[in-house]
């Protein structure tokens, strides 16, 4: 054998010794895509391939950012050991111990001297169940303050609060997707799942196959409105009044479901009397939806046997998002249309647990398993579970944006951010980032110096899904084990373990002395036993054997639950509770004016995911999208002098921010659409107002008025 032909097969050998499987689950959306990642050493560089893997919500697909994911775990840029602020701006390299003492110095100070409620947590719906569980119970007996919110608030509070008001409970999915394809009309309001959440894509694909009669509701035409045969083309944050018109056309239609209204429902009468009220002009004129076109999607709906509706951020991003919402909702009680299979609500969520993260107790009003902060048996269970007395655990606090507020008015002085980055996915945001720079401790966990992260004085490494075991509740309200089998870098630690050490040196160890993760979810078993989101039935045995488990699932011979409310709401009286919802909102949404005339609407494309802290970072996915743009239509454009492919300044009452035109005759003449994926001067947030729902808190950010005209740079 020659040198060259030894040195192949060395080569060769070298290869195979090297290579490494992970079994994961995707970071990204709510999808949660299981993924297999091989990752081979060639010579000194490393490989690695993608694929998916068999399950039973995606069915071994995956998307082009799940196939990619693993470019910024494995990034560069990615942060190994705790760095803190100098006196130079800079960031350094410190030990845990170090990082640990200065928090305690810290947050010992600044609640010494501004009282306990000065310190704040602030979390996210990317962590897992146990970290999202440990976050709520750490602000709360760790650090003893009320205010912890998250990331979830700008994301599900509309569906979430609509849900448990509506039904009684909140699950995202009635039913589970596979029912998708035998439903004979499915209406899809504010929904982009083509881009949002690909792998969801071949259910409504199959309904079509089957017949299936799909209605979009957008703004503008999209992946998703493509495969309907019916667009809706709505102005922005006018999906209140929609329904109602839909709503009136089957009731006065008689497209009703007269025994499922009497025997399970409340509240016919009033919206009856309600739809009576307006006429379907008065709505075709608001909503900029042709009266015909309200009608033909009510009678769809209202004559076939089986419907389902979905909403997402388009419907719920609003400042009437939750009464948005429970209109939608009416109109699956009026035609009887839940509770049955093929039929059904699905709120569809978006960030990889944004379902159990809204579960747990990182919410401001909230404890495990759904329970109130503010109802003395439910705190009285939870302090038993938590071996403290029920006066130990706080009141309510305040939702995430309010909670920025706070900061910026000096009452909150320090915070504890773990898996968001605020400063560029709030509303308002040039007032959040001011604020924050105020604070007089802000700690970062963070894989990466994001802009949040960047006015961090510690920032702290945590592990990635690569690495970090754990349970995730995907949008069926599926708990999902993942793996995390891959070695943890540098001096990372596990989210939940660095709730832990913190817990640790602020004198609260003994409630945090958890071994393994499993321990963890253990403990959260019992603390939801018997709440809205039972998970005791489950165990980490249970949950891998099964591919997953649909809560609740209150005991460890229960199979989970598929379908809800075959047989009641749940509700004391087993009624679900439909409202009369108004066409306008309580509080008044921004209108074109003469000087910001035009809708600007924001959202999501395929490539990016939210802030783009992660897939900035991926070179595969940065590629197909490198800056922000505007969306607007060719007539618009022209009107405003803005020509296709130049920058353009877009502003508003709050700020301006300069993006890139993009000519499209598919979104609506009086409306712009903006992507919230990048940051600075392209922060779409810097124009959002600052107004939010008054029954949930969730922040208008799908409608406001801006103005848009042609960039010219001063030299
Ligand atoms: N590629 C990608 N996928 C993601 C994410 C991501 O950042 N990138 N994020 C994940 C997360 S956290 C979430 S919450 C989901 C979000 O998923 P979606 O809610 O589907 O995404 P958005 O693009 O925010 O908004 C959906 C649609 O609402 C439309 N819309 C805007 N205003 C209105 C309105 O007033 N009424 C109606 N009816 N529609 C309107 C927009 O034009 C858009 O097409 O996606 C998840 N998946
Ligand atoms: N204008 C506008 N604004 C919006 C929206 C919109 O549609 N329009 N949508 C809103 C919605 S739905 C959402 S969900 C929010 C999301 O907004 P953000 O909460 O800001 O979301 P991310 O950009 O995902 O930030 C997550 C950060 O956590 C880090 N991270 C990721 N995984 C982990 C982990 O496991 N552990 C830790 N410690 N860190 C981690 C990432 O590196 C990143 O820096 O934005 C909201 N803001
Ligand atoms: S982004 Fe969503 S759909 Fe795409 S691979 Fe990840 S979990 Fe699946
Ligand atoms: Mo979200």
């Amino acid at each position: 054998m020659t040198d060259l032909l030894l040195k192949y097969f060395r080569e060769k050998e070298q290869k195979v010794q090297s290579e490494k499987v992970y079994n994961t689950q995707c970071p990204f959306c709510s999808m949660q895509c299981k993924i297999q990642l091989v990752e081979q050493t060639v010579v000194t560089r490393k490989k690695y391939s993608a694929q998916g893997l068999d399950n039973p919500t995606t069915q071994g697909r995956v998307c082009i950012k799940g196939l990619n994911a693993h470019h910024h775990a494995v990034h560069k840029d990615r942060i190994t050991y705790p760095m803190a602020k100098g006196e130079d701006g800079q960031f350094h390299r410190i030990s845990w111990d170090k990082a640990l003492h200065l928090i305690k110095e810290n947050f010992t100070e600044i609640q010494r001297e501004d009282g306990m409620d000065a310190l704040s947590v602030y979390g996210g719906g990317s962590l897992t169940n146990e970290s999202a569980y440990l976050l709520g119970k750490f602000a709360r007996i760790g650090l003893q303050t009320k205010y912890i919110d998250y990331n979830g608030r700008f994301c599900m509070s509309s569906a979430a609060s609509a849900g448990a008001k509506v039904f009684g409970i909140d699950r995202g999915l009635t039913n589970t997707l596979s029912e998708i394809p035998e439903s004979e009309v499915i209406i899809l309001a504010g929904t982009n799942i083509a881009d949002c959440q690909p792998t969801i894509m071949p259910y409504f694909e199959e309904a079509k196959a089957n017949g299936a009669y799909i209605i979009a509701i957008d703004p503008r035409e999209t992946g998703t409105t493509k495969m309907a045969d019916l667009h809706l083309k709505v102005k922005p944050g006018k999906d209140a009044a929609l329904s109602n018109g839909i709503l009136k056309v089957l009731i006065e239609e008689n497209l009703i479901d007269e025994s499922f209204i009497d025997e399970r429902t409340n509240g016919f009468d009033e919206v009856q009397e309600h739809v009576a009220s307006f006429s379907l002009e008065e709505i075709s004129q608001s909503t900029g939806v042709a009266e015909a076109e309200i009608q033909k999607a009510a009678m769809k709906f209202g004559k076939a046997a089986t419907g389902t509706i979905f909403t997402a951020r388009g419907v719920e991003q609003q400042t009437d998002g939750h009464m948005a919402v429970r209109n939608f909702l009416n109109i699956l009680l009026v035609t009887g249309k839940i509770g049955k299979p093929n039929c059904g609500y699905g709120a569809i969520t978006g960030q990889a647990n944004g379902q159990g993260g809204r579960e747990h107790g990182q919410k401001s009003d909230q404890l495990p398993g759904y329970r109130s902060i503010e109802n003395p048996d439910h705190r009285q269970y939870i302090a038993e579970v938590w071996g403290v007395k029920d006066t130990d655990i706080p009141g309510k606090g305040v939702s995430a944006y309010e909670m920025m507020e706070k900061v910026h008015q000096g009452e909150i002085t320090g915070m504890f951010l773990m898996a968001s980055n605020p400063i560029v996915s709030n509303p308002n945001a040039t007032l959040v980032k001011n604020g924050l720079k105020k604070l007089k401790y802000l700690v970062a966990v963070d894989m990466f110096i994001s802009e949040t992260a960047e006015l961090a004085d510690l920032i702290l490494p945590p592990t990635s899904y690569l690495e970090n075991e754990g349970t995730l509740t995907n949008m069926e309200g599926r708990v999902m084990h993942r793996e995390g089998q891959r070695r943890i870098p540098g001096e990372a630690k596990h989210d939940w373990k660095i709730l832990c050490e913190v817990a640790r040196v602020m004198g609260k160890e003994e409630y945090f002395t958890y071994e393994t993760v499993e321990d963890i979810f253990n403990e959260l078993r019992v603390a939801s036993r018997g709440g809205m989101a039972d998970y005791y039935g489950m165990t980490y045995e249970r949950i891998k054997e099964k591919e997953g488990i649909l809560w609740p699932c209150p005991d460890t011979t229960h199979e989970g639950t598929s379908r809800l409310f075959e047989e009641r709401f749940h509700h004391a009286d087993g009624r679900a509770a439909m409202m009369p919802v108004s066409n306008e909102p309580s509080i008044q949404k921004e209108e074109p004016s003469e000087e910001f005339p035009v809708y600007l609407t924001t959202g999501r494309v395929m490539a990016h995911y939210l802030t783009g802290v992660q897939t900035r970072k991926t070179s595969a996915l940065n590629a197909r999208f490198f800056e922000s743009f505007i969306e607007i239509h060719p007539s618009t454009a022209r009107k405003y002098e803005i020509e296709d492919n130049s920058l353009v300044k877009i502003t508003s009452k709050r700020g301006e921010i300069v993006v890139r035109s993009k000519w499209s005759t598919d979104i609506r003449e009086d409306t712009v659409f903006v992507p919230f994926h990048w940051a600075e001067s392209q922060n779409v947030n810097n124009l959002i107002p600052r107004e939010l729902d008054p029954q949930c808190r969730m922040p208008g950010f799908k409608t406001s008025a801006v103005k848009v005209q042609p960039f010219t740079a001063v030299i």
